[in-house]
């Protein structure tokens, strides 16, 4: 056994479960008049309701002594202070110093970051100022108005989810576009509605090695100088973003149009530095500064509130009481905000690739389990959908439901519809409907005798399903910033219980390194090498059709 499951933290919280396993969340809302007060936090208009969950005093009490033994205060301030707690890249993790103010000093390697954050920082809001207000044009004088990132992983779903996010920011001439599959149909169905003149491509790759952007980056080139005629139509219509200066230097990038971030910002964390560039350019920087200044204020709220007391960290730790307590293989994320239609697409990726790990620091194989599937839609598409499973199926699967009081869309009844949807199901879920109630509603309906008894187990809810709610007034940048920053910290509270490191991703660079074989071998390039039957098989029915 490892040390965390033979640990005395853990040992008692698994006494505990059982304990609480036979209780409902039904009763204990009867119990206790201050259960909401009690188990619900606010920050800056930001209301985090955890009360529909199995928990009581004594299970939090427990939940943050283990969080308590695991150091999760001491891990955060080594990952403020630039530690380099990405010990297999040997990297500091410090995202958060991309959003500090210009006067903090944070140090790597013996420099303070914070200045070079600021000085790129300044760097894309003159560029996006000059885009904005046409001052920068496309190589025919037209504005340039149809942004297009080119990058994929970390260097995408961040920009893509916040755009989709702060549409109502948007500059009201411009769109925001996003190629990453290498798929052609990707690049070549996003291209065939735009208009090359005022088309600006953002070539945003953290390495500039990554063959999915590369390939797409060469084939808009192509594109854009095949429209415009022109070679040094190039210079004005693409920019690009990197840690790796010499590649788009030979990429042929004007250097005045690269955007510089550091291999202390993991791709998946990414978006508040120069990776949100096509943020900045479609919103502004006055919005994308919120944006970082919410993401600020959930940072600040991490460091220095008590455990308590403090989001992160009882959102993380509610994960490990599900995950590693109740066994739950999944988690839900329901927003019931239309604009946040991509963020469980972005969640997938922020949580999976950081916690779907299966060594601990040390490389030991660890004996518990590690992250959930996370997965979600927007509501209420989602009850019409799988809400079924998470009502009556035979797994437990958490849901984190979010909403605004307030809608961007104010149209008749809508958004009290939706608004009264999501109260609903977190309601219904914790409630479940009992036999007597059942029973009631039939009968109410008419039904009785035999007809009834038949209906009736169909018709019950187990309930005592957890959820959290986060409800704000309305999708701001200062509220989406908070919101991202306070998933991001919670991912880092349990890759700290987990003794996992949350900031590597070999297994994205296995996937990167596997195809770059095959490649030669499906082209007919090179003689096919030894793979399993299944593999040859599926290689020798592709090069015959071709
Ligand atoms: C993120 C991952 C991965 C990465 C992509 C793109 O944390 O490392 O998703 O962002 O593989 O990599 P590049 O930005 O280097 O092209």
């Amino acid at each position: 056994m490892s040390k965390l499951t033979q640990s005395p933290a853990w040992q008692v919280l698994l006494a505990h479960q059982s304990q609480i396993n036979n209780q409902t969340m039904r009763e204990m809302f009867a119990a206790d008049a201050a259960r909401f007060d009690k188990f619900s936090l606010q920050l800056d208009g930001l209301l985090f309701d955890y009360s529909k969950n199995r928990i009581n005093d004594q299970t939090l009490k427990l939940l943050l002594d283990l969080a308590r033994q695991a150091g999760v205060s001491e891990w955060t301030a080594r990952m403020f202070g630039g530690d380099k707690i990405n010990t297999s890249e040997n990297r500091a993790v410090l995202h958060t110093a991309l959003r500090a103010p210009r006067d903090a000093v944070v140090m790597v390697d013996g420099k303070n970051v914070v200045p070079d954050v600021h000085r790129v920082l300044d760097h894309i809001r003159r560029y996006t100022e000059s885009v904005r207000n046409g001052e920068l044009r496309g190589y025919t004088g037209k504005p340039l108005r149809h942004i297009v990132n080119i990058g994929i992983g970390g260097s995408a779903l961040g920009p893509l989810m916040v755009c989709e996010a702060l549409k109502p920011y948007g500059h009201p001439e411009m769109q925001a576009h996003f190629i990453s599959n290498v798929d052609a149909t990707d690049i070549v169905e996003t291209l065939r509605h735009l208009d090359a003149e005022t088309t600006l491509f953002i070539v945003s790759s953290k390495t500039f090695t990554t063959q999915e952007t590369l390939t797409n980056a060469r084939s808009a080139r192509a594109w854009l100088v095949e429209k415009l005629g022109a070679e040094a139509a190039v210079a004005n219509h693409f920019a690009a973003v990197s840690t790796n200066l010499k590649a788009t230097g030979e990429f042929g990038i004007n250097p005045e149009h690269v955007f510089e971030f550091w291999d202390w910002v993991g791709g998946r964390y990414s978006l508040w530095s120069a990776i949100g560039l096509p943020i900045a350019l479609f919103i502004g920087m006055d919005n994308f500064e919120r944006l970082l200044g919410g993401a600020r204020a959930m940072d600040e709220h991490f460091q220095s509130a008590p455990l308590e007391r403090n989001m992160p960290v009882i959102l993380g730790m509610l994960g490990v009481w599900y995950g590693n307590f109740f066994g739950a293989g999944s988690y839900a994320v329901l927003p019931y905000d239309q604009y946040l239609h991509r963020l469980p697409a972005y969640l997938q990726q922020l949580e999976m690739e950081s916690n779907g790990k299966c060594v601990d620091r040390a490389g030991q194989p660890v004996d518990y389990d590690t992250h959930f599937t996370v997965w979600g839609e927007p509501g209420t598409n989602g009850q019409h959908s799988f809400y079924q499973l998470i009502h009556q199926g035979t797994r437990m699967v958490p849901a984190d439901f979010m909403a605004p009081i307030r809608s961007h869309n104010s149209l008749g009844e809508h958004h009290a519809m939706l608004l009264s949807n999501c109260l609903a199901q977190t309601e219904a879920l914790m409630l479940g409907k009992t036999e007597a109630e059942a029973r009631a509603e039939l009968e109410a309906q008419g039904l009785s005798g035999e007809a009834l008894e038949t209906l009736l187990p169909f018709k019950l809810f187990p309930g005592n399903r957890p959820t959290n709610t986060m409800l704000f007034d309305l999708l701001d940048p200062h509220t989406l910033g908070m919101l991202i920053a306070l998933y991001e910290h919670k991912i880092f509270v349990q890759g700290v219980v987990w003794n996992i490191n949350s900031f590597d991703q070999w297994g994205v660079e296995y996937g990167k390194q596997l195809a770059g074989k095959l490649l030669p071998e499906l082209q007919g390039k090179v003689a096919l090498s030894a793979h399993d039957a299944s593999t040859t098989n599926l290689l020798k029915r592709c090069l015959s059709a071709r």
